[in-house]
């Protein structure tokens, strides 16, 4: 193929940026990113000795691999001048094109999983991309504790930990997760918009932040900051409604922030919110894409 260069979505995580980065190397063509990476893919990058790829604001004139997103509001700008040639996706197919394109969809918890069975052969010899696969991998499926794990996320994890060498997945599952989990150090808006993505929703635009929290305590001092960084992304970009998930990855539940009619927080996720509060604990809810997203569309659909 022809300078065809592989990119994940904007605000990219961990799954994006290595499922790029090992796709790229395994096709022989170029990785990018559409974003600033995180801290926990800055980790699993730095420890499989693998390069950080180049930072791509528009993508116009060059012929695209997309990994890990389909939907329009989440692939990087220049698109529309730009040809795509495939997609390798975890995610419901949201996007159409005008010529046949290669297409590999699959409903597991990772992208990096699709790669990493695609390419298991070709992996044994290169340790170092499997090591960083599994990291996006659990990454991505929080330790296989979110519903988006399958049975075969676990079986594609047991043999990409074999070829990197790694005997103990859930302590290095961790090691990947707190890489990322404190709030400390981090502003709000690298809090919320780390993993942020829009979406389009019987015509309404809804926007989603999610992080991963090892110790919510550090989310109390944060509450107002949160909602009036939220409340001012509403007032930006005119959207119907603004979430953000704080997931606790330890007790499973998710603190749902949002800025917009609570009404539509109530009805969606049936719960009741007390006036004035711009947030609600929802115990379980660990996806977005499983959790959030359904629910929430079903709701505007009957709109
Ligand atoms: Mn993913």
């Amino acid at each position: 193929m022809e300078k065809v260069i592989v990119i994940g979505h904007k605000s990219p995580d961990t799954d994006s940026v290595v499922s790029a980065v090992a796709l790229a190397e395994l096709m022989r063509c170029k990785a990018a990113r559409a974003g600033e990476l995180n801290k926990e893919t800055e980790f699993v990058l730095n420890r499989f000795n693998l390069p950080v790829p180049e930072l791509v604001t528009d993508i116009s004139g060059n012929k695209v691999f997309l990994v890990d997103h389909n939907e329009q509001t989440q692939i990087v700008d220049g698109i529309e001048n730009a040809e795509i040639v495939g997609v390798i996706d975890h995610h419901k197919i949201q996007f159409s094109t005008s010529k046949p394109v290669y297409l590999h969809f699959e409903p597991v918890g990772s992208t990096a999983s699709i790669i990493g069975k695609l390419y298991i052969g070709q992996l044994e010899n290169n340790p170092n991309l499997a090591g960083a696969l599994l990291g996006a991998l659990l990454s991505d499926t929080v330790i296989f504790k979110s519903p988006t794990t399958t049975d075969e996320d676990k079986l594609i994890a047991g043999n990409l930990a074999k070829i990197a060498g790694i005997t103990d997945i859930q302590a290095f599952g961790l090691e990947v997760k707190k890489a990322n989990a404190s709030l400390k150090d981090k502003t709000i808006e690298q809090i919320v918009k780390a993993d942020y993505k829009d979406f389009d929703m019987a015509g309404n635009s809804v926007g989603i932040g999610q992080t991963e929290v090892v110790d919510m305590s550090e989310l109390v001092e944060k509450y107002n900051d949160i909602v009036s960084y939220l409340d001012g992304i509403m007032q930006k970009d005119g959207h119907r409604i603004v979430f953000f998930a704080a997931t606790d990855i330890v007790n499973e539940g998710s603190e749902l922030f949002f800025s917009g009619d609570k009404t539509i927080v109530e009805k969606a996720f049936g719960v009741s919110i007390p006036e004035g509060k711009r947030s609600i604990y929802i115990p379980g809810l660990m996806s977005r894409k499983k959790q959030i997203v359904p629910p929430l569309e079903e709701y505007f659909k009957h709109q």
